[in-house]
């Protein structure tokens, strides 16, 4: 098992590695820039390394500071946390030739399944189901209008190096596809570097349902159930609930032994994500994750299993601590992404937290970094934390949510608490009845 773990992240999925580590006896290191001196997860770690200025370019994207802090402090292993370089196969690669664990699948994998279009045809070849669409990338109009014609309109064009849907286009007849494209081509350029795109049929009005997989270095692999990931604005995660209100245990176990098939016929190791979208009762998938996710923690609730404890072991060497038939599911979890940000227009609002008081009580569960006289710096994501709440029903889980929010007082700065407070009224999604466009239909509905 690793001696000492260097957290190369900062805020909420910072402390929710360092407290892992913590019940591991894995002694950890912080890395922080000048912005985060005073972060929770550097007054926590056993030591701490600044590693550069506030701009993440200059810190948290900064590969040979971080390298360097492993080597300053000896660190055995790094955990990437998600965003910054937890997908960056780079990293994996540095750090595997440093002798470094890396907390995570093998940077072979996270290039393979950073490539959209290699991501794609990889997993339809496992059995997965994927979108209709090209058959890898799409080089001309031509070719795109005659993909187009096959599967029929409306269709979206996708950039290979894209992802999270940046760089997406919709042409919804033949007449528009000739400049979806260039646009399509154009922005994933400027984007990406990379003007390589692929083509699939557009889901109109799907659910976004993701499972949550894991395999080890022996080819076993299992499934954690599913997420459903549907309320989202510009691409932007607001709610998460496991399991789905809409899904069956029939398609649970159904999707759930093909996504871990696919693991183990990968020989994938670590966590991982298969993303879908769900529309008239089908599962297509759209894109894999190599990183744990934000919304973790709804999973961790209803299996009672720590995620990153996983991670840690597998990464180890360890085989999976548990087998398929001893994965159970209990009760209902949701999670609200605390944001500080103006709740209508999501203006980040940055500044100093007055006063914090989270809500507790049975089955409330609260991922943050924050504290009472903490400043936001303006440099980063404005999540602030992850209000969790399971209970044995969904019903419980909404009731006992209205209740913790009331209770949520964050003063100095402007959150997202009244939208939630808001949303959880609605009887749509007290009826689990949105797909992925309902938050933003919602909300230009007061514009
Ligand atoms: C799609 C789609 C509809 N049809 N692909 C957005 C981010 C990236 N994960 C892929 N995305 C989408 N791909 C096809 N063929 C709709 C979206 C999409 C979306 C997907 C999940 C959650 C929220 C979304 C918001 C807008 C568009």
């Amino acid at each position: 098992m690793f001696k000492k773990l260097l957290i190369a992240n900062r805020g909420e999925i910072a402390l929710r590695v360092l407290r892992a580590c913590k019940e591991m006896n894995i002694m950890t290191v912080a890395i922080h820039s000048t912005a985060d001196t005073d972060a929770m997860h550097v007054r926590l770690a056993d030591e701490s390394v600044c590693i550069g200025p506030p701009q993440a370019s200059e810190s948290y994207l900064n590969i040979p500071s971080i390298v360097a802090a492993c080597e300053i402090t000896g660190a055995d292993a790094v955990h990437p946390g998600y965003g910054f370089l937890s997908e960056n196969f780079h990293f994996a690669e540095i750090l595997e030739a440093h002798n470094i664990s890396f907390i995570g699948p093998s940077s072979k994998h996270i290039s393979l399944m950073g490539d959209k279009i290699t991501a794609k045809d990889t997993v339809k070849k496992l059995g997965i189901p994927v979108v209709p669409g090209s058959d890898g990338d799409v080089k001309n109009v031509d070719e795109a209008k005659k993909i187009a014609k096959q599967i029929g309109y409306p269709i979206l064009i996708k950039a290979a190096s894209g992802g999270g849907g940046r760089g997406m286009k919709i042409a919804n007849n033949e007449g528009e596809i000739s400049e979806a494209f260039s646009m399509a081509r154009t922005e994933a350029k400027a984007a990406f570097s990379d003007d390589t795109v692929y083509i699939e049929k557009y889901l109109q009005k799907p659910r976004h349902i993701e499972i949550q997989v894991f395999g080890d270095s022996k080819g076993n692999a299992v499934y954690l159930g599913e997420r459903d990931c549907s309320l989202q604005r510009r691409n932007q995660k607001i709610l998460e609930e496991a399991p789905s209100p809409i899904i069956t245990e029939e398609q649970r176990r159904k999707i759930g032994n093909i996504s871990a098939k696919a693991i183990s016929d990968l020989k994938y190791e670590g966590a991982g994500t298969i993303e879908f979208l769900f529309e008239n009762n089908e599962f297509y998938f759209i894109e894999m994750n190599t990183r744990l996710q934000v919304e973790h923690p709804v999973t961790e609730m209803i299996t009672g299993l720590d995620l990153v404890k996983e991670q840690i072991k597998i990464a180890s060497g360890e085989d999976l601590s548990f087998i398929q038939d001893n994965i159970k599911y209990k009760g209902h979890a949701i999670e609200c992404r605390i944001n500080s940000e103006n709740p209508r227009t999501f203006i980040p609002s940055a500044g100093r937290i007055e006063s914090y008081h989270p809500p507790g009580g049975l089955g409330i569960r609260i991922d943050s970094a924050v504290y009472a006289g903490y400043n936001i710096p303006p440099y980063y994501d404005s999540l602030i934390g992850k209000l969790i709440i399971s209970a044995d029903s969904r019903e419980e889980c909404l009731s006992r949510l209205q209740r913790a929010l009331d209770e949520f007082v964050i003063e100095g700065i402007e959150t997202t608490i009244p939208l939630f407070r808001e949303l959880i009224q609605n009887n749509d999604i007290i009826n689990g009845d949105y797909d992925i466009h309902w938050l933003e239909k919602y909300l230009s509905k007061d514009a």
